[in-house]
């Protein structure tokens, strides 16, 4: 089954948006498979977002991940990952879909609530950088089948 790292990010938490965010997923068929409130340190938010150093938006985007805590999530299913960008909608909020997290709460790219893993191998690498093995829980729910076809 196919994980993804989702972050509620600083902006989302100071909104209270963490349910709202949870639920969707929820709802959508998604699967948790692990949770954590955490402050962001410098080094993990360096290595996160390692592919966008020398971008102009780069030391804002550092320090935006790092200025209060964020909500960080791994969800599985069926294509989790497109799943999951498919609901958080488009990096700028105002050409996200209506309907998405980020066209339903969001203004501004640099206020963008929410993070969420952009290819299944970026799933895989992420998942690993901000969980432990031990920190993800291999359950089944009694309406799996309802959800997944296999
Ligand atoms: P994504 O979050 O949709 O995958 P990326 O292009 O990977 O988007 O960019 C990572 C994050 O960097 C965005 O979610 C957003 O917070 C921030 N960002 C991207 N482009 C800009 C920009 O032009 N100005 C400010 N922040 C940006
Ligand atoms: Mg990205």
């Amino acid at each position: 089954m196919e994980r993804t790292l989702v972050l509620v990010k600083p902006d989302g938490v100071q909104r209270g948006l963490i349910g709202e965010v949870i639920a969707r997923f929820e709802r959508r068929g998604l699967r948790l498979v692990g949770a954590k409130f955490i402050q962001v340190g410098q080094s993990l938010a360096e290595t996160h977002y390692a592919e966008h150093v020398g971008k102009p938006f780069y030391a804002g985007l550092i320090s935006y991940i790092t200025s209060a805590p964020v909500m960080a999530m791994v969800w599985e299913g069926p294509n989790a990952v497109a799943a999951v960008r498919q609901t958080v909608g488009s990096t700028k909020p105002v050409e996200a879909a209506p309907g998405t997290i980020r066209h339903d709460y969001a203004l501004e790219v640099g206020r963008n609530l929410i993070h969420a893993s952009d290819k299944p191998e970026t799933g895989v690498r992420e998942v690993g950088l901000w969980f432990k093995a031990e920190e993800l829980v291999d359950w089944n729910r009694a309406v799996d089948a309802w959800v997944f076809e296999k």
